[in-house]
């Protein structure tokens, strides 16, 4: 029987080169080199960088895996450059292969668009067109809502913020289930809204250096809620107490003491702040505990690669 052959670029091996090349080449671009890139958004460099050449035949990507992670990084767009989702940050390559590679990538979502929206049980994933499927896919009806209008989240809070509702959004900067940019997005939009004094008081949105999605990762991720445990059961580590507190007495959290942890053993902790600011390294002290660091403004940020 006649089997296409699949060509996968994206292997465990190939994904782990990726990683470590951008962690070597955008550790210390946040000042510490602890293995994190804090904020990706400062690591615009380029996949070709680690491609094989005549010199460099091991440890080393192929071409396509090359031009692969470019596409993974520039997110989804239509042929004529519209951007139709945001790509995922550089720090996430670990994660690639379990959600992209087979027939289902995304796993239930993959089967939740061929099933559901395209109604149609052999859609091959490999044959989709972000030209002509997607604004098939958005003009879908379900129930009375097309899918653009389910999927266009709003940033429309005021009855929430006029009940007096709390909101701690919390994201992992490596998280490569959903991308961050889409939630910073969300929250740019919001901000927009309502401006940065009206939203603080109902939204603090925490960007968690080195967090996978909800938790784990090699950043600090301890933070209580879903992302694992606290290592204390107070609000400045735990963020369901920190809205509990937030809710009830009107201390709203600025920032969080997030920890990374070898097992049971804490082997480091770091500020979260709430975003925009940013943990910084006051100069002196170790590296590796939270109270050598203050939340300051954000330096600026790079041009955003395409
Ligand atoms: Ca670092």
């Amino acid at each position: 029987m006649y089997r296409r052959r699949i060509i996968r670029p994206l292997t465990t091996e190939s994904v782990t080169i990726l990683h470590k090349g951008m962690v070597a080449a955008c550790d210390t671009l946040d000042g510490i080199e602890d293995g994190v890139i804090s904020d990706p958004r400062r690591c615009t460099v380029d996949p070709v960088q680690f491609q094989c050449n005549d010199t460099k035949t091991t440890n080393c990507l192929t071409p396509l895996q090359v031009q692969a992670a470019r596409h993974i990084y520039a997110g989804a767009r239509q042929s004529n450059g519209k951007q139709l989702m945001p790509g995922q940050v550089r720090g996430t390559e670990l994660g690639w292969p379990g959600l992209m590679n087979g027939a289902t990538p995304g796993g239930s979502a993959w089967l939740f668009w061929k099933q559901v929206v395209f109604d149609d049980a052999h859609f091959d994933n490999a044959q989709l067109d972000f030209d002509k499927d997607a604004s098939r896919a958005l003009a879908t009806k379900i129930g009375n809502s097309t899918l653009a209008d389910v999927y266009d989240e709003k940033p429309d809070m005021t009855a929430f913020n006029a009940r007096g509702g709390k909101f701690i959004f919390f994201q992992g900067w490596a998280d490569s289930t959903i991308t961050p940019l889409m939630d910073l997005d969300f929250y740019n939009r919001i901000v927009a809204k309502y401006g940065q004094a009206e939203t603080d008081k109902f939204l603090r949105f925490f960007l968690v250096a080195g967090m996978g999605h909800c938790g784990g990762g090699e950043g600090f991720s301890h933070i209580g809620g879903a992302t694992g445990y606290p290592i204390k059961d107070d609000a400045d580590h735990d963020m369901i107490r920190a809205l509990d507190l937030w809710s009830k007495k009107g201390i709203a959290p600025s920032v969080l003491i997030g920890a990374h942890m070898d097992g049971k053993v804490v082997t480091a902790t770091r500020p979260i702040c709430r975003y925009p600011l940013e943990a910084k390294y006051i100069g002196h002290g170790d590296t590796n505990e939270a109270a050598n660091f203050v939340c300051a403004a954000q330096e600026p940020m790079p041009p955003q690669p395409m």
